[in-house]
């Protein structure tokens, strides 16, 4: 990797934040709709909101808040609430939404990886270059996929690894200097694509690719009016294109996802999804909690893990309980776990270590797939009993047909 991110802790990438939009308190916003790149990268988010009907919108990481506040003006019949976990980015944003004049604003304090919304509860989550800053984006996403509707969108951006911007990096970093909004990784389309696996990609866009030469002009003052040159070859390029450069290699890539419902929902009895809070403590770990009777509904009375899951052909569980409770966790790496109640059958891989799945009784469940760092974590509601368990699957099957019947 040519392209190295300083490892500072997510305490200190707030600090820098923070620092950030205490400068910019406030100028009008409508100057900050007129910055070049505001101008640029709007109306490619704006074509991928429903103009139809009205929504519930959440920005997630909102910063300067400016595409929350556009998006409020230009969508006046929608709800929208800006969100950023910094004091210092909501106080920007409050003043800027009461210049504006807009009534269809809220401002929430709120950790991307532990949103204070139920589940479900959006229709549109948007979030600009924000996961580029966050080492554990994943997770984040996944965090802003669980308060998303079903067919509900998500528009994403970050930094594109194939962009000057990342030269201006490694300028930076060859030259001895740190950059200044320190971490932030640049990403490559495949990564950003699997940083969505769990939903349906509907678009893959980009924009402004002159806009990494033009931050090089802090370099030498040459790369402004190559940046210039590069910006009408760009867009002329665009027009005959697709927009072929902005998507490739715009100084930001952008992907919109669709949440599928079947996949990220589940769909067979006697299973569910709980979500454990958790901490991100970066880069001295992650912290996650769960509580008996709390975020795990009952009594635990067993705990086991399950590692060392080095063979790649391993299959396990291949069973179903008759009236266990348990609730199966990947603490680390990832794993497939299918279910069958009999009558559906479902796949989830599970690579996040804050969610959990319940493994309710009469639930037919195989555990597959490991990445080689995998642990898995269950915790039950009872002892260890060999006769709850059913081994084979077509006792299972009696055994669920005789329940239907009694
Ligand atoms: C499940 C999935 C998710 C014990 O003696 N005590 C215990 O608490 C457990 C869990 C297992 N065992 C014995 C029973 C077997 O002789 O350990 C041996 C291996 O168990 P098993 O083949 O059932 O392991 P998995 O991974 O297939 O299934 C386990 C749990 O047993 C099961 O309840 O739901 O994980």
């Amino acid at each position: 990797m040519w392209l190295p991110a300083n490892k500072i802790s997510q305490k200190e990438i707030n600090k820098v934040w923070s620092e950030e939009w205490k400068k910019q308190m406030p100028e009008s916003p409508k100057r900050i709709f007129a910055q070049r790149l505001f101008l640029e990268s709007y109306p490619v988010f704006k074509k991928y909101i429903s103009q139809t009907q009205d929504l519930k919108i959440l920005e997630v990481g909102g910063g300067s808040g400016r595409y929350g506040l556009k998006i409020a003006e230009d969508f006046p019949g929608s709800q929208v609430i800006i969100s950023d976990i910094l004091t210092e980015s909501l106080e920007l944003i409050k003043k800027m939404a009461a210049v504006l004049g807009l009534a269809n604003i809220e401002t929430r304090k709120e950790d991307v990886f532990n949103l204070s919304f139920p589940d479900e509860s959006f229709d549109l989550v948007v979030c600009d270059a924000v996961i580029q800053y966050l080492p554990n984006y994943r997770w984040g996403i996944d965090e802003m996929i669980r308060v998303l509707k079903p067919n509900g969108r998500i528009i994403v951006t970050v930094s594109n690894y194939w962009n000057f911007h990342s030269l201006y990096k490694l300028f930076k970093i060859i030259f001895g200097s740190k950059y200044e909004y320190q971490y932030e990784k640049s990403f490559k389309k495949n990564e950003l694509r699997e940083a969505l696996k769990n939903m349906r990609i509907i678009a893959e866009d980009g924009y402004y690719p002159a806009y990494g030469l033009f931050r090089l002009k802090k370099i030498n003052f040459l790369f402004k009016y190559l940046g210039k040159i590069f910006n009408r070859i760009t867009k002329f390029l665009d027009f005959f294109s697709g927009r072929f450069f902005s998507k490739n290699f715009g100084y930001k890539i952008m992907a919109v996802g669709e949440k599928i419902f079947q996949n990220s929902n589940i769909i067979v009895k006697n299973s569910g999804v709980i979500k454990l809070q958790f901490f991100n403590d970066y880069p001295d770990g992650n912290l996650v909690i769960g509580e008996a009777q709390r975020s795990v509904p009952f009594k635990i009375k067993r705990i086991y893990y399950i590692n060392n899951l080095e063979n790649p052909a391993a299959a396990r569980g291949k069973h179903a309980h008759k009236k266990l409770e348990q609730y199966i966790f990947c603490v680390s790496g990832s794993f497939s776990l299918e279910l069958d109640d009999g009558n559906m059958k479902q796949k989830i891989v599970l690579d996040n270590p804050y969610r959990g799945i319940r493994l309710g009784p009469k639930l037919w469940h195989t555990m597959s797939n490991f990445s080689e760092d995998c642990v898995i974590l269950v915790v039950a509601d009872d002892y260890y009993d060999e006769n709850d368990y059913i081994r084979n699957y077509e006792d299972f099957l009696n055994f669920i047909k005789n329940d239907q019947i009694q």
